[in-house]
């Protein structure tokens, strides 16, 4: 069964919306493995966000992320890294369809509430760096 690494982003936490984001995830079918709250490092997040390292809005990224506690989770299922992508929707929230994540909670690019990996590689290397298996 194929893995996924998911992390609900301090924004999801500080809004009171975890719970809501976790319910699209299991009435999706989608099952949750493993879950953790934790504050990411400027080390983790550097690793995690390499591809962004060189974009004016990585330091808004660094501010973003490290403001508070995240939910790391290991979601498990058939197809479970794109399903998980088309549950969650475009990066940008003008472009997230209504009914996804991002489209019907968020309305900031940088804060869209949710991470999820996007390749079976990232997949691996995620699970990896946050839960060390
Ligand atoms: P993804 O989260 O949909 O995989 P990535 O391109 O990997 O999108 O970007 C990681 C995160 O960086 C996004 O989820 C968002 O929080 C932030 N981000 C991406 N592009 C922009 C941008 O153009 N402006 C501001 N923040 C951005
Ligand atoms: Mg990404």
């Amino acid at each position: 069964m194929q893995q996924t690494y998911i992390m609900l982003k301090p924004d999801a936490v500080k809004r009171g919306l975890m719970g809501k984001i976790i319910s699209r995830i299991e009435d999706k079918g989608f099952k949750i493995v493993d879950a953790k709250m934790f504050t990411l490092t400027q080390a983790q997040l550097e690793e995690h966000y390499a591809h962004l390292k060189d974009k004016p809005f990585f330091p808004e990224i660094v501010s973003y992320m490290t403001s508070g506690p995240v939910l790391g989770m290991i979601v498990e299922g058939a197809d479970v890294i794109a399903g998980m992508r088309k549950l969650m929707g475009a990066t940008k929230w003008l472009e997230a369809d209504a009914g996804t994540i991002r489209g019907d909670f968020a309305c900031n690019t940088t804060q869209n509430l949710i991470h999820g990996s996007d390749a079976e590689e990232t997949a691996k290397a995620e699970i990896k760096r946050f839960f060390g298996k």
